[in-house]
């Protein structure tokens, strides 16, 4: 028998769905959010919520043997992954043919597991990339109120100045303006204050002490601090873990959801039937394509357009390194990105490489401008997507890559470092952070997120965001989310 209270069901718990379910909470609307992954609020038998950064426990990530940290090698030793038990842990990498795909899973989604980078992207980009937004609105409005809901702030410049554990960060500055490269100070949403008495000893270490990938035990404002928080907090919403949305079927004037209820090893519990009046997709990019893609071409949503699957991208995301000595004290949370979006087209984040010892490594996440997209199948077979890239669409970022960082290198002195990304390898063009698009706004929805073709039914995540922004994207999901939801709260739930 369908559970049937819902007047309003979101999917997921990230940027994008909650954003939906604070205004929807607001609005005195009752809503339900359904997260696959955990609730991250209870310590285990060390004392600590998540597991420390280089001594990887089943919390490290969800349901895989062995850890898959993006630096695979240290030394070109398989140094840094290890086996562990299959959980239910916080960071998944999700594997298509050609292309791989890091997500947080749980409650928070990917603030729980990113470097909480807060990057509002170049106003240029946003309107080629978004051209029937309206960019006033944007920078004037919702730009502002997510950094200020995500409680975005920025390092103080004379900690960033001073302290040891930033000497890698203002060394590659250094070096960056050797070779004609600008920098800038990126705000972050890791309490900053936190930090500082991490460094003096005062408050418990997290970002200090190389915690970010698998987690933060303290300092990180996650969106279960802040949106998720205040969504709470109106008395309307409810969140309930470890519920694995599996179909979406229309039903009567709004949808039929098929959930999946398991415990954290993985043993089903439950299969519910949930149905609501209105529904949000804020599953991700590949959560919420999946969802669509499944419901279409079993035909439980018909009408969805051919528009669903398209528009792909992994926002240009090369990571690499070179020598340099960076210090063995690095802070988890970057602060610094090396700014030539300009002349190259690339936007590199200065990463840490918090191993505790001196690596003689400087590493970087950078975004390049890469036209190339991708488009996702659904495969009866595996009741799972498939996902169209070819790993040659990125030769487009690495030419891009090259050009900053042979540079680089050339004036520093320093080569590329062969030995993390697997032996010999110098880009890793095979894994992104930052997976966009997949039901595009103004494509597969109308200009506020309306999915074409079914009424009441929305998306308000990353994939909205057509492959590419120019910048790390969750300010960029959360203001625009925002603006849907202004408008969507005002017209089609009024009541
Ligand atoms: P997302 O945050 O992925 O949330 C989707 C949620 O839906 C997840 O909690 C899923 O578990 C859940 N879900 C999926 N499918 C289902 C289903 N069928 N049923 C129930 N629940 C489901 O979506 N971005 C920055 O701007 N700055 C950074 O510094 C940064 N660093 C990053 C570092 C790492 C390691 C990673 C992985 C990402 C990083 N990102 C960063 C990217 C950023 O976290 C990402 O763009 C956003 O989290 C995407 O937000 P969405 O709302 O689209």
């Amino acid at each position: 028998k369908a559970d049937t209270n819902h007047e309003a069901v979101v999917i997921g718990t990230g940027y994008g769905a909650a954003v939906a379910a604070l205004r929807l909470g607001q609005r005195g609307i009752r809503t339900t959010m359904l997260e696959m992954g955990q609730l991250w609020d209870e310590p285990g038998p060390d004392g600590k919520i998540f597991c420390p950064m280089l001594n990887p426990d089943r919390r490290a990530m969800w349901f895989k043997d062995r850890t898959e940290a993006p630096l695979e090698t240290l030394l070109g030793l398989p140094i840094v992954n290890r086996p562990i038990e299959r959980y239910a842990g916080v960071l998944d990498k999700v594997h298509f043919a050609e292309m791989a795909v890091y997500l947080g899973r749980g409650v928070g989604g990917g603030s729980l597991v990113n470097g909480g980078m807060a990057v509002t992207p170049k106003r240029e980009y946003f309107e080629e990339v978004l051209p029937d937004v309206d960019a006033d609105e944007m920078y004037g409005k919702f730009f502002p109120l997510a950094n200020k809901t995500l409680r975005v702030n920025t390092i103080r410049p004379a900690f960033l100045e001073s302290t040891s554990w930033y000497q890698y960060a203002r060394t590659a500055r250094r070096q960056a303006a050797n070779a004609g490269f600008g920098t800038q100070v990126i705000p972050n949403v890791y309490d900053f204050a936190h930090m500082e008495g991490e460094a003096r000893g005062t408050k418990p270490k997290s970002a200090l002490a190389g915690e970010v990938i698998y987690g933060n035990n303290h300092g990180k404002m996650s969106l279960d601090k802040t949106y998720l928080a205040d969504a709470l907090a109106t008395g309307n919403v409810t969140i309930k873990t470890l519920h694995h949305v599996k179909r979406i079927q229309q039903h009567q004037d709004g949808y039929l959801l098929t959930v999946e209820q398991r415990d954290p090893f993985g043993k089903l519990l439950n299969t519910k039937k949930i149905s609501c009046r209105h529904l949000f997709l804020g599953a991700g990019s590949l959560g919420t394509t999946e969802l669509l893609l499944r419901a279409r071409d079993n035909g439980d949503l018909p009408n969805l357009s051919d528009e669903i699957g398209r528009g792909w991208g992994p926002n240009g995301n090369v990571m690499t390194a070179r020598t340099m000595i960076g210090g063995f004290q690095q802070s988890g949370m970057p602060v610094l990105a090396i700014d030539a979006w300009q002349d190259h087209e690339v936007f590199a984040e200065i990463a840490p490489v918090p191993a505790g010892v001196e690596t003689l490594a400087s590493l970087y996440l950078a975004i390049t401008k890469n036209p190339e997209r991708g488009t996702f199948h659904y495969d009866r077979g595996t009741d799972g997507i498939t996902l169209d890239w070819r790993r040659e669409q990125m030769k487009p970022s690495i030419r891009a890559v090259r050009g900053v960082f042979d540079e680089m290198n050339r004036t520093n002195l320093s080569t590329y470092r062969p030995d993390l990304f697997g032996i010999g390898k110098v880009f890793s063009d095979d894994f992104t952070y930052h997976p966009l698009g997949g039901c595009l706004l103004g494509r597969a929805t109308d200009e506020y997120g309306r999915v074409r073709g079914h009424k009441n039914l929305y998306v308000t995540d990353g994939s909205l965001i057509g492959g590419s922004i120019g910048a790390n994207p969750f300010v960029s999901i959360t203001a625009l989310a925002e603006r849907n939801l202004s408008r969507i709260t005002a017209t089609d739930l009024n009541h």
